[in-house]
Formats: C-alpha cells, sequence, structure tokens
C-alpha cells in the first residue's frame, strides 16, 4: 500500500480587488485543516492567487502584468511554502507567471514535502479569444495573456508515486491524460475556473457543465488507471459566477470526495497509488494493448478531415 492522503483545497470567489497576501492567508487556513486531517499533499486551483483576471479587458501591458508572477517562491507566496514544509505538506496550485525573458503563462507547480519545487506545468489548452467580443456577455481573454505551454505533460516521482498536472481545459481532452498515462501517471491535479450560470439561467445549465466536468475527469482517471484531483475556484467574483464542483476521482474512475460548497472548502481522502496497479497491468495495460499505427491522425492533424 502507497497511501497519500490529499487535500482538494477549493478556493472561493476571489474579487479583483483582493490582495495575493489575503489569498495566501486564505490558503494558510485550508493548509492548517489539511495537516489536521493527515494529508501529505494539498492541491488548490488554477490561477489561486487573484481573481480570473483573463475575463477583463486590457490593452495597457503594465496593467496586465500586474497579474503576473515573476519569481515563485516570492515575498507574498514565501508564508505558504514554509507553513507546507512547517506542515511536511506538498502543494500544487497555479498562477500567472511572467519568465525572465518576457514570456507569459498560465503555470501550476508541484512541491515535495520539504517546500522544494519539483515540478512545472504551463497550460496547453487555452480556450477563448484574444480580440474583444462584442457578441460576449463577458470576455474569456486567455489566448490574449496567455501562451500556449511549452513543456508537454512531464511526469514526476514525489512522495514515493508518479505525478503530473494539468490545468483546467485541459481536463477536456483525453490525449492529456494518456501522455501521462504513458509515462505510468498514478496521480494528475489539476485546478479550474469554469464559469458558471448566472442565476437567471436554467439550474439544467450548470447541472451539465458540472456532468462535463466530472465526465472529462472520471474518464480520464479510468481510462489511465490513475487518481485524479480537480479543484476548482468557484463562487460570484465581481458578479461573475464560477462552478464549484471539486472532486477527487480513484483509478476506476469513481468519484470519492466532492465539494458540497462554492466556498472555501478542503476535501480530503486517503489515495492508495498502488490501487493503479490492477488497471495499468489489464485492461489499460498498453504496451500489450494499444495499437499505435491507428492512430497516427491523433498527431497529424488538428481539425476534422471528412472523407470524400
Ligand atoms: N479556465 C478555463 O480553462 N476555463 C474553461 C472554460 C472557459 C470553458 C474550462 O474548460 O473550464
Amino acid at each position: 500500500m502507497r497511501e497519500i492522503v490529499i487535500g482538494g483545497a477549493q478556493l472561493g470567489p476571489i474579487q479583483r480587488a483582493e490582495s495575493r497576501e489575503s489569498v495566501v492567508a486564505r490558503m494558510i487556513v485550508l493548509l492548517d485543516q489539511a495537516a489536521k486531517a493527515g494529508c501529505g499533499l494539498v492541491v488548490f486551483p488554477e490561477l489561486a492567487l487573484t481573481t480570473f483576471f483573463p475575463r477583463w479587458w486590457m490593452e495597457d501591458p503594465a496593467e496586465v502584468d500586474q497579474w503576473f508572477e515573476t519569481e515563485m517562491p516570492n515575498a507574498a507566496t514565501q508564508p505558504l511554502f514554509d507553513r507546507a514544509r512547517d506542515h511536511g505538506i506538498a502543494i500544487s496550485f497555479g498562477y500567472a507567471e511572467k519568465t525572465s525573458d518576457g514570456h507569459h503563462f498560465n503555470t501550476s507547480i508541484l512541491t515535495d514535502t520539504a517546500g522544494n519545487i519539483v515540478g512545472k506545468y504551463r497550460k496547453v489548452h487555452l480556450p477563448g479569444h484574444s480580440e474583444f467580443d462584442t457578441e460576449r456577455a463577458f470576455q474569456h481573454l486567455e489566448k490574449r495573456y496567455f501562451e500556449p505551454g511549452n513543456l508537454g505533460f512531464p511526469v514526476w516521482r514525489n512522495m514515493d508515486a508518479l505525478m503530473g498536472m494539468c490545468i483546467c481545459n485541459d481536463r477536456r481532452w483525453p490525449e492529456v491524460y494518456r501522455v501521462m498515462g504513458l509515462q505510468g501517471a498514478e496521480l494528475i491535479m489539476l485546478g479550474y475556473n469554469t464559469p458558471s450560470v448566472n442565476s437567471q439561467d436554467s439550474a439544467e445549465g450548470l447541472e451539465h457543465r458540472l456532468y462535463h466536468s466530472d465526465l472529462s475527469m472520471t474518464s480520464g482517471a479510468y481510462q489511465n488507471a490513475a487518481w485524479v484531483v480537480g479543484v476548482a475556484k468557484s463562487g460570484d467574483e465581481d458578479g461573475h459566477p464560477l462552478m464549484a464542483g471539486s472532486i477527487i476521482v480513484d483509478p476506476n474512475g469513481f468519484v470519492v470526495a466532492r465539494a458540497q460548497t462554492e466556498d472555501d472548502e478542503l476535501i480530503v481522502h486517503a489515495c492508495d497509488m498502488d490501487l493503479c496497479n490492477f488497471g495499468k497491468s489489464t485492461i489499460f495495460d498498453f504496451a500489450r494493448h494499444r495499437r499505435v499505427e491507428h492512430y497516427t491522425r491523433i498527431t497529424a492533424q488538428t481539425g476534422v478531415e471528412y472523407p470524400e
């Protein structure tokens, strides 16, 4: 048995005016709860340190850059790293990264239990658009503010397990899980900011969004015999609702923990990495069963090519 008690630390809304220091204080409260619950690893959402700023149209590069971190850890996040190290808890969280040579990415990092960064991932699938869209009720400008990630989908050995990360929209693409599955991933962590419905919209709309989020993660877990931990930033950010629904999924595709609120909330499950062994050695024994000669379209084309 290789058990890691994992916490999914959902964050409620972060208003545009809220400082990083204030958000980090909220994250530390969740971390302390996780320590009490015996967690060895805690996963926080995508862009955990700020509001979901890609909804705002900005033209001035200095205004854009205020949302980005140029180093990690930095003054605002050092207390989070310190508390995690004191508790002996590994953490993963997302933030907007500006590199020393001026590139902008939507990034997640993973630490070991001593607070050292052992993995970095940069979001590959950027949803939305890059120009102001007059047809939209609100903007989704990830394609404007970020470049597609350039690190692929690496998997790291950490805490005697094989761990990978992806971010939000990535979770909807089966290729993401499979590329990590092909490196033996036993745990895939991700955070998300997914727009929800407004109060005047139908409840069915939210039900569908939650279902599609679950479906993406449960199928990714099952088809690669890996644990998946998906953590939301949720609730109303300056009038823009984000859905909740953070979950922990076992390697058989079953949801074993689920958030009940749209606020700061910790979900916890004791995840045995050895539970991945059965699926990886039977139905999803890739080496025995995959037929790559028939999969060439997957990397040879992006859009649909219809038959004559
Ligand atoms: N932050 C995201 O990537 N959000 C997308 C929305 C825009 C569809 C998501 O896939 O949840």
